[in-house]
């Protein structure tokens, strides 16, 4: 697949790999890139069309809505529900299952999407993204237990980061390929072809105001690059947080580096931070797929099996050495407290 190929193709060309495909696959990304297409149209006339600032409303996390969530929210289901390729939504600002209408086509692919990731970034200009995850169902009328799928069985993962350009990121399984919206065209085309996070970065990513109340794997693994030359790495790093995970993943994929959103005192009730279904599954694909590592620091994230829509789970992926090192932290710390520790690394030094 040659750069520049658009978006429309390189989904055919897939296709053509899998003589039973009814091509349904192909049709629903299509849907997924205009839902995009026109969120990213919203985002960009930002004030000038009234979508900042905040909604009248809490989303069923009690989090306080912004306008663009609901936007966003609104505009991927209007997008992908009259179809037929879906059996079911789900979404972050949604509590539960969104069922396909009777009376309209169903399919057989279940949707999962944080329509606007970083939304705290809306109203000064931020990088923003949407993340969404799809699986595949067998029941006309699927359920929330049937959402309930370990990462591993997703069939395609992806964001589209609403940054200066706008740009789509994307895995099926095979590699990790983002493609940019030409908005002369109107068509994402393919800018970064299988992409591979370098396995070692000086780079990392983490919200350093809740320190104080990490575990220790995580204050061993900042103090240490704190350090600099001085520290068992023997180099300077730098520390980037732009509070869209989105774009802080972006960065990993184009550069490398490490992120985590891990747990701490103030959210271990919750379980974590960030979400498991529609955030941390598909990027933790899409990490993969690129050859770096997504894990909770005790288990790989694409082996959870998940309890709920909306559960929360500790997050640190990116770079191979870096993660490596994080795990190996996390397994000597699991030795010492009787803790479990199940993720399978052959670097384990
Ligand atoms: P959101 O989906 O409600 O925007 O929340 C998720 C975001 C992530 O994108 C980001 O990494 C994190 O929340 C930022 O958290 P913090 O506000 O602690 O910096
Ligand atoms: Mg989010």
């Amino acid at each position: 697949m040659q750069l520049g190929t658009p978006l429309s193709q390189y989904l055919i060309e897939e296709q053509r790999l899998y003589p039973e495909a009814t091509g349904s696959f192909t049709l629903l990304m299509n849907d997924i890139a205009l839902a995009c297409k026109t969120i990213s149209a919203a985002v960009r006339k930002g004030a000038l069309v009234d979508v900042l600032g905040n909604a009248e409303s809490d989303n069923c996390q009690g989090e306080q809505q912004k306008k663009l969530d609901i936007i966003a929210n609104e505009l991927f289901i209007k997008n992908n529900i009259w179809r037929g390729h879906i059996a079911a939504m789900a979404s972050e600002e949604m509590e539960e299952v969104y069922p396909i209408p009777d009376g309209q086509p169903k399919g057989k692919y279940l949707l999962v999407f944080d329509p606007l990731d970083g939304s705290s970034n809306i109203d000064v200009d931020g990088p923003i993204g949407t993340i969404f995850s799809i699986m595949r169902s067998d029941k006309e009328n699927p359920t929330e237990e049937d959402f309930l799928q370990e990462g591993t069985k997703q069939v395609c993962a992806g964001y589209c980061l609403y940054g200066p350009a706008t740009m789509i990121v994307i895995s099926i399984g095979h590699g990790t390929h983002a493609f940019t919206l030409d908005p002369d065209i109107g068509e994402f085309v393919l800018t970064h072809k299988d992409i591979q996070i370098p396995e070692d970065s000086a780079e990392y990513s983490i919200n350093h105001a809740n320190r104080l109340g990490w575990e220790k794997p995580m204050r061993q693994y900042v103090e240490d690059r704190e350090a600099g030359k001085n520290g068992p790495k023997g180099k300077r790093y730098t520390m980037r947080w732009v509070g869209a995970m989105v774009m802080d993943v972006h960065r990993i994929l184009m550069r490398g580096g490490m992120f985590a959103y891990p747990i701490d005192e103030g959210i271990r009730a919750k379980g974590g931070r960030l979400r498991l279904m529609y955030e941390a599954n598909p990027i933790s694909f899409l990490v993969e797929q690129a050859g770096g590592i997504a894990t909770t620091g005790y288990q790989r994230i694409l082996d959870l099996k998940p309890s709920g829509l909306h559960q929360r789970v500790p997050v640190i992926i990116g770079s191979k050495n870096e993660v490596t090192d994080i795990l190996n932290f996390h397994k000597s710390y699991a030795e010492q407290n009787s803790l479990e520790f199940t993720h399978k690394c052959r670097l384990f030094s």
